[in-house]
């Protein structure tokens, strides 16, 4: 069926108003969102890895912003700092090293970009714009360099944090000193709708100017008003600086977020002028209890003990991108353009002529006809087609012949097109995928046996941080190993902080012992949880659970915490507010003690903690003996967990030997 109307012309040239692609990609971290990823077996692990950074196989992103870890929590959860301390260098901690290894090993050119969100609590002595915050972001790019072999393209100053000019110049010269002067510094990452008013300052202040290369901001966060001004686009193109969405996202369903991230992709340069664009967030390897589990990501991969994974829809949005274009080529002005019938096409070319149209016709009215006009210098050849709908994703559908440098297309409602003269795209897959199993009851981590505990980042299987760093370390005191929460203070959090835990395990689990051996020094609080059935929105991290919490100086509680998750600060969209609106209506509200008792001081001495459930009867066990007891039916399941610190006091506590049990 053909529409009757004359077809839309659409010339294919370059122009003055052309601008280069900086590619586009996804975020990696913004929350430890690849906690359980890391821990995949293989083939599995790779199949995953190459589904979203091998080129022309599957999402094939151009781009990757990666968070800096920082100890505190980012949303989901918390990633180890390389410096605890401030004489502390840790070159091979977490995972976020190996996952820009391993992606950048699949597409050598791929983008690396980075930005902190949280950073421990020594830098600045409480003061995140810093000195010591451009120094930390030095070492980390000198560790990215001499350790791993990787050169970094971009870095940030802080994740939606506010402005900084003058720390905006201490990093840039200070990366600068250092042989980073190549790095080019985009700012500031904020969400408001006031996001780009700094420009004003660099406009009165040339050094400032000079050190700030690109303008960077969450465009299109911030509701009506937002993005990039016209006087924005226009003092960006005036002085040569791109616009980059260093972060978007679409959460949705399906095919609505194939869809909506290619619209989004193309709304980015049509809109707002953006010329690189990254999505929150690729690979989901977060429980299902943390916030935003699976909506936005390409791949859920959350069964690190079976290999199970699945490949969403959203993976293929990418693709039509990914796939079509390369790092580079520039985006044809004068050819991209807002369909009158609903959708968008954005057009691009490489430097030797290749050409490729990405289009999307979501919520369009009926079929819609363009022609097509191949300018000089661009390829007069056949032109594949690929297309998405909500029935099947990234289908080669044909190739169009031109004639007189001339073809027509006809792009049906609701669907994905991209068109080419590239040629060698593929819907890359594995069939060989694993079962879905739930997570292994009984369960046992020694912490021994990790033999080489730097190759897995000092990290054990499973456990995912959700504030401070849970780590392997040698026994001080025996051979063997233990795990130690290695952070000793509030960190600069992203997310308003609480205390340090981890959470593993199962959220459907309900009558159940978890327990453990703690070692605390004088003046610290160590605990262990179960029936962890919640650990935060993304804007705070308190949880709800059941804790047996025992202190240095012998006493010991056992409480039930019902984190409450209101963001007041962070005005976020419709979407944004329903998910925390829901969490405090669920919300009975506050923490409140069970049962209370004490001991001998163990200060020094190993503890067996342990946390038993049967029904609403809840048992707080020291080295084996029942020492309190309630009943109490807050909560009626969830996970285990450990947690180091009491009243926002960090502890640096030992674990030894953790068993979930029946
Ligand atoms: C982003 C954060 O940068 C991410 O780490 C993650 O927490 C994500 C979850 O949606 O949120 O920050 C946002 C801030 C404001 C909006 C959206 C995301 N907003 O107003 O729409």
């Amino acid at each position: 069926m053909s529409s009757e109307a004359e077809p839309r012309v659409i010339e294919l040239r370059s122009g003055p108003r052309d601008r280069r692609f900086d590619g586009i990609g996804a975020v990696n971290g913004g929350g430890a969102t690849s906690a359980l990823f890391k821990d995949y077996p293989e083939p599995q692990r790779s199949q995953i890895l190459d589904l979203v950074f091998a080129p022309r196989f599957g999402a094939s992103v151009s781009a990757m912003l990666v968070e800096v870890p920082g100890d505190g929590n980012s949303t989901q959860g918390s990633m180890p700092s390389h410096m605890h301390t401030p004489d502390d260098l840790g070159t091979h901690r977490g995972y976020t090293w190996w996952v820009m290894r391993e992606a950048k090993r699949r597409n050598p050119d791929l983008s690396l970009d980075a930005v902190a969100w949280s950073a421990p609590g020594w830098v600045g002595d409480g003061e995140y714009w810093s000195q010591d915050m451009a120094d930390y972001y030095v070492s980390w790019v000198q560790i990215l360099r001499e350790v791993h072999g990787l050169e970094l393209d971009a870095i940030g100053c802080r994740n939606e944090k506010g402005v900084s000019i003058p720390f905006a110049k201490q990093l840039k010269a200070s990366l600068e000193k250092a042989g980073f002067g190549s790095i080019a510094l985009h700012a500031f990452d904020n969400w408001t709708p006031d996001k780009f008013d700094f420009i004003e300052d660099l406009k009165r202040d040339p050094e400032a100017a000079q050190a700030i290369d690109v303008l960077g901001g969450h465009v299109m966060y911030g509701g009506e008003g937002s993005g990039s001004s016209p006087e924005v686009r226009a003092w960006a193109e005036e002085t040569g600086k791109p616009i980059w969405n260093t972060e978007d996202h679409v959460y949705r369903p399906g095919f609505d977020c194939l869809i909506g991230i290619v619209e989004c992709f193309n709304e980015n340069y049509l809109l707002h002028g953006a010329t690189k664009v990254v999505l929150w967030y690729d690979i989901a390897g977060v429980y299902p209890v943390e916030p935003y589990p699976e909506e936005p990501a390409m791949v859920v991969a959350r069964e690190p003990w079976s290999g199970h994974y699945a490949v969403r829809e959203a993976l293929w949005g990418y693709a039509h991108y990914g796939q079509f274009t390369e790092l580079g080529w520039t985006y044809l002005h004068d050819a991209s353009t807002v369909l009158e019938g609903g959708g968008t096409v954005v057009a691009l070319r490489s430097e030797t002529g290749d050409f490729s149209l990405i289009a999307e016709t979501k919520d369009a009215t009926g079929p819609q006809r363009l022609r097509l006009r191949i300018g000089d210098g661009l390829a007069n050849t056949p032109i594949t087609v690929w297309r998405s709908t909500a029935e099947e994703q990234f289908v080669h559908i044909g190739v169009i012949a031109p004639v007189d440098g001339e073809f027509e297309v006809e792009f049906a409602p609701d669907a994905v097109y991209s068109l080419s003269t590239t040629t060698g795209q593929r819907k890359g897959g594995f069939d060989d995928v694993p079962e879905s199993r739930p997570f292994p009851f009984p369960y046992r981590d020694t912490f021994d046996g990790y033999g080489d505990a730097a190759a897995r980042g000092f990290l054990p299987r499973y456990t995912a941080d959700i504030a401070g760093a849970f780590e392997l370390a040698p026994d001080p005191d025996g051979q063997g190993t233990l795990l130690r929460q290695a952070v000793p203070q509030a960190p600069h959090s992203w997310s308003p902080d609480w205390l340090p835990y981890t959470v593993i395990g199962d959220e459907a689990w309900d009558d159940y012992e978890v327990g453990v051996r703690v070692r605390l020094e004088a003046g610290e609080t160590a605990a262990v949880m179960g029936r962890v059935n919640h650990v935060g929105t993304g804007y705070g991290f308190v949880p709800k659970c059941y804790l047996f919490e025992l202190n240095a100086d012998g006493t010991f509680r056992l409480l039930s915490v019902n984190g409450k998750e209101d963001k007041a600060e962070l005005v976020g969209d419709a979407e944004q507010q329903a998910i925390i609106a829901a969490a405090n209506d669920r919300d009975p509200g506050g923490t409140r003690v069970l049962a209370a008792a004490s001991i001998t001081a163990p200060a020094g001495q190993w503890r067996h903690l342990t946390l038993r459930f049967e029904g609403g009867r809840i048992t707080g066990l020291v080295d084996g003996e029942p020492v309190l007891t309630a009943d109490d039916a807050t909560h009626a399941r969830g996970m285990a967990g450990l947690l180091a610190g009491a009243d926002n006091a960090y502890s640096t506590a030992s674990f030894a030997d953790l068993v979930v049990k029946a």
